[in-house]
């Protein structure tokens, strides 16, 4: 059979979305940010605006998601992404605007922007990646290091007593009037998959009805900074990432789930 006959349309079982661009990407094996990136540009593709959509990318990991999104992308001083997304929505209200950030990104060095975002109600999506640890720059403690966990700069877990609790700031935004949609979700099974796209979808619909701010975190691997196989990194995050941090929605229709 040639590859043309291969290819045909009935054939077709999974396609990459044209809007992931040919590079490859620089996550490491395993990591949540690379099927992360993928769902937001199918859902993008799907609702056919990738001509109206411009997202913000952070410092950290994903300071290179303007490489691998094939859309229009800005990128932002750590922290600053939500602020910047502030400007550029308010500029163009037509366009749909997102940032993608890391948990040090969004819950330590930017926490004055993304709270204050969040509470002004900004028709913006928040597209936030936990994995507990700065990764790129080497696995320190960040603020949402839940306790007991090592890090390079907590080596013996991280102990309240000395270095403070972590920060739910997922269920913190949530209490503010201005966002409209909170979920947590995780990337590392098809199912988890399918309810990340789902909530992708959903976001975007929030910002197109002018809702308000709609927040999806994914809790996710840091396999390289956690010192973990991808395998074992999964389970551990199942096992105790997960008991902190419990995936599903927050917030629908700005209102507490209870
Ligand atoms: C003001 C400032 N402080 C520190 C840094 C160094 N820095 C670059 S990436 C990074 C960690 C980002 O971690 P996170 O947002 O959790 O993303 P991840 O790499 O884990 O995806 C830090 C601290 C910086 N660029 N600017």
């Amino acid at each position: 059979m040639d590859i043309n006959t291969i290819i045909q349309e009935e054939n077709l079982v999974y396609r990459k979305t044209p809007l992931l661009t040919e590079k490859p990407l620089s996550y490491c094996p395993g990591c949540g940010h690379g099927t992360f990136h993928r769902l937001i540009l199918e859902v993008i593709e799907e609702l056919g605006i990738q001509d109206i959509t411009i997202g913000i990318a952070p410092v950290g990991c994903s300071v290179l998601a303007y490489e691998f999104m094939d859309i229009d992308m800005q990128q932002a001083a750590h922290g600053r992404a939500p602020a910047l997304a502030t400007a550029i929505k308010r500029l163009h209200p037509d366009k749909y605007v997102f940032t993608y950030q890391g948990d040090g990104d969004l819950a330590a060095i930017g926490t004055a922007e993304t709270i204050h975002a969040c509470n002004r109600g900004e028709n913006i999506i928040i597209f936030f990646v936990n994995n507990g640890i700065y990764g790129m720059t080497g696995g320190q403690m960040a603020p949402t290091t839940i306790e007991g966990m090592p890090t390079s700069t907590s080596p013996y877990g991280r102990d309240i007593k000395i270095m403070g609790n972590p920060l739910k700031i997922t269920e913190l935004v949530a209490q503010l009037p201005g966002t409209h949609f909170v979920t947590r979700q995780s990337v590392h099974t098809p199912r988890n998959v399918r309810r990340t796209k789902k909530a992708i979808q959903q976001a975007f619909q929030v910002q197109k009805e002018k809702k308000g701010l709609a927040w999806i975190e994914v809790v996710s691997n840091c396999n390289s900074g956690w010192k973990l196989t991808p395998v074992k990194a999964n389970e551990w995050m199942e096992e105790h990432m997960f008991a902190f941090y419990p995936l599903g929605d927050l917030k629908v229709d700005g209102n507490l789930v209870k």
